[in-house]
């Protein structure tokens, strides 16, 4: 071997070990989101989300000019597929930051990955309490439920004045459920209402007539759910079948058309709470709103509004680095790093309306809305915003 490629490949090792690898253009933005499994019927819709941002925001020069590249792994439905969709994204896609996961569940086993080797996450839908206190660098775009679900209630309550009496149901083996049930009970409290009964079930279970029963007996006005979409649309169904006729508000896990092949005509009246609403007025909505639905023939929905904004956040944040250093002379942590300050530092106006970050990377987020579902038939159906 010559002396100077002996030089240059101890150079090489030295910087390797350092962990100093230069930034490869394309710069690519990691989405790790479920799109296989029972979560897939929620991750779906980021996906979609997501492809919709690279050609959008591409289409619009890209980062100054030079386009960006997403890379996909599956997180699928449990802790370990997403830690490994991760680690893939991380140490061999070396994506610059990682949107994603899909549920609360897997970011509390996921995200600590992320922060320990110093990439910035966004979530695009993880709404739990602690989301962002797990570490410096994971944020999330996605609205907590603490914000959001009250919203709900509150609007039930206006469509039938005379509730009084109230079920909640949660899945017992899912942190967000945990989570957002916390809310719906302290809500419905602060509220005057009277909590009848508190069910549990696994995000697992087909087969609710315990819980449908006990509400049943309870001869409550309003059924709270808490669950994913599954266990959430099958809970829906039984609900009527079993011959439950008052208001049912289902929370963040029901929060897609991916339920209706699920409770089919019986989905039909459920309220669930929004972040996100195509009528929001913000130019930055409406031209989104157009292009999504000239695309896909509806209304962009809330999972991937959402998406499309994490990735957005990535793509401006980017733009402002390379603006005072070009991104293909950094070396990938230190990019990492800055791209961490930099979202946490901007402003930036989504589909969401204008959001930014408080210094634990929590949204700052004002508008929320509650829709009902309105079946058409037992396969179609839409989101009726309610004023
Ligand atoms: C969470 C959620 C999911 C149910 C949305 C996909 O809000 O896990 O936090």
């Amino acid at each position: 071997m010559k002396r100077s490629s002996i030089v240059s490949t101890v150079l090489a090792l030295a910087l390797a070990q350092a962990g100093a690898q230069k930034v490869e253009t394309p710069v690519t933005i990691g989405i790790g989101v479920s799109q296989t499994s029972n979560t897939a019927l929620l991750g779906q819709e980021e996906v979609i989300g997501a492809r919709f941002a690279e050609k959008f925001l591409n289409a619009r020069g890209g980062i100054n000019g030079t386009p960006f590249k997403l890379v996909f792994q599956d997180t699928a439905g449990d802790e370990n597929t997403a830690i490994n969709a991760f680690q893939n994204l991380i140490s061999k896609e070396h994506v610059v930051g990682i949107v994603g996961p899909t549920i609360s569940q897997q970011a509390f086993a996921a995200d600590p990955i992320a922060d320990r080797a110093k990439v910035p996450v966004l979530g695009p839908s993880t709404t739990a309490k602690g989301i962002p206190q797990i570490g410096e660098y994971i944020g999330r775009v996605s609205a907590p439920v603490a914000v959001v679900a009250p919203y709900a209630v509150r609007a039930a309550m206006k469509l039938d004045p005379k509730i009084k009496k109230v079920a909640v149901l949660y899945a017992q083996n899912d942190a967000f459920s945990v989570s957002e049930t916390g809310t719906f009970q302290q809500t419905a409290k602060d509220q005057g209402l009277n909590v009848a009964t508190v069910q549990k079930f696994q995000t697992t279970d087909t087969d609710f007539t315990t819980q449908v029963t006990a509400v049943l007996n309870g001869n409550v006005d309003l059924v709270i759910i808490s669950g994913l979409a599954a266990d959430g649309g099958n809970l829906v169904k039984q609900l009527r079948q079993l011959g439950y006729k008052g208001l049912i508000i289902g929370g963040n896990g029901l929060n897609t058309s991916n339920i209706f092949p699920v409770c089919q005509k019986q989905c039909d009246g459920v309220i669930i709470a929004q972040a996100y609403s195509p009528a929001q007025p913000s130019p930055a909505n409406q031209v989104f709103v157009k292009e999504y639905t000239a695309q896909y023939h509806k209304s962009p929905p809330q999972f991937a509004a959402q998406t499309y904004a994490a990735v957005q956040v990535f793509v401006e944040a980017l733009r402002a680095i390379d603006h005072k250093k070009k991104l293909n002379t950094w070396d990938l942590p230190a990019l990492r790093t800055e791209l961490n300050r930099q979202i946490l530092a901007g402003k930036y106006k989504t589909p969401l309306g204008e959001i930014s970050f408080d210094k634990e990377g929590e949204v700052i987020q004002k508008e929320f809305y509650v829709a009902q579902i309105k079946m058409k038939d037992a396969k179609s159906g839409s989101f009726f915003y309610l004023k």
